[in-house]
């Protein structure tokens, strides 16, 4: 036999074993799957049996395959850091049969019987922007309380995904000298997950509260004080330097429906501030809070969302004032 006439054949062959192996599948469906297609403009997490495709592109999509089931629950949820949130769970049906047996009798009754083997099949999802009910971008709202008095309600708030922690300041914005503030039973809410409560007793007195706070800029110094407290014994008091702010966090996780802090503050000293609010570090030398009450060297209360110019009237040094501030980032969450 030539070359020539031996090409053929070998194509023949590999063309063979490709339909029978194609047959295979087609027979055996031994498993079932479900491709979710990204149809929003963000990108996407998807998340199913506690496995979790991360950060799935706008029109791309993932394929998930597992034992032959009739249904999965799969979550979608917005990639966070994108400034926007949502997250839904669906149900998702899927052809499938059971196994099962059928018997019949032959002429001489005896039995036989066939096997079939479950089976599973395939189906898609496309996630759609309407799949995540109030989630889009621009209705973050939130309301602001001092002293339990409700300041302003329903102002639009800077998304998540700008920051990840909540952040407590002092700060002497262009000032001379030291500036010492306090702060005590502070509590932080958020939906789904965790809430934090923190009155400063349990630590020792000097220390730093490590347990639950990173330093993120040193000012000049902080930690448990026994000088002033709301509640018990001690509070957490920071110190900063002139334009060089003392800055604490308590991180919270990066994906959140809402958050609603509360913090009782102290501020020794007329006309040298301080600050509270959700925050990132941004670079080693910037720090950035957002969606935060702001007492200024200017003796006013402000708060900033997308709106920065909320001004609540004045503050006076060496008085305790309760805030609070409720931030709702995915209405139908809450
Ligand atoms: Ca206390």
């Amino acid at each position: 036999m030539t070359l020539k006439n031996r090409v053929p054949k070998i194509i023949l062959i590999v063309l063979i074993l490709f339909f029978v192996n194609m047959l295979t599948v087609l027979v055996g469906d031994n498993v079932s799957s479900v491709t979710v297609v990204n149809k929003t403009e963000f990108r996407i997490d998807v998340l199913t049996e506690g496995k979790m495709y991360t950060g799935i592109e706008p029109t791309y999509a993932v394929v998930h395959t597992t034992d032959p089931k009739p249904s999965l629950e799969v979550t979608a949820q917005y990639t966070p850091g994108q400034g926007i949130t949502g997250s839904v769970t669906k149900t998702v049906e899927m052809p499938y049969r059971g196994r099962n047996e059928t018997c019949e009798c032959d002429e001489n009754d005896t039995p036989e019987c066939v096997t079939y083997p479950e089976e599973g099949g395939s189906a898609k999802w496309e996630v759609l922007p309407a799949d995540f009910p109030g989630s889009a971008t621009g209705i973050h709202r939130g309301d602001v309380w001092i002293d339990d008095e409700l300041k302003a309600e329903n102002v639009a708030l800077v998304a998540p995904g700008e920051f990840d922690e909540f952040a407590i300041l002092g700060i002497n914005w262009g000032g001379s000298g030291t500036s010492t503030v306090y702060f005590d039973d502070i509590r932080v809410l958020s939906h789904p997950t965790p809430f934090y409560l923190d009155d400063f007793e349990s630590y020792n007195t000097g220390g730093y509260p490590s347990a639950n706070w990173v330093n993120r800029f040193s000012g000049q110094s902080a930690g448990i004080s026994e000088n002033v407290s709301h509640g018990g014994s001690k509070s957490f008091q920071l110190i900063s330097n002139p334009s060089w702010a003392r800055v604490d966090a308590h991180v919270l996780p990066t994906f959140l429906d809402s958050v609603d802090y509360e913090a009782w503050v102290y501020l020794d000293q007329s006309g040298r501030g301080a600050q509270l609010g959700l925050g990132v570090v941004v670079t080693s030398n910037t720090y950035r809070t957002y969606n935060a009450i702001t007492f200024g060297n200017d003796n006013l209360i402000h708060f900033s969302g997308t709106d920065t110019s909320l001004t609540f009237g004045s503050w006076s040094p060496q008085t305790w004032y309760k805030v609070r501030v409720l931030c709702r980032f995915n209405l139908e969450a809450i």
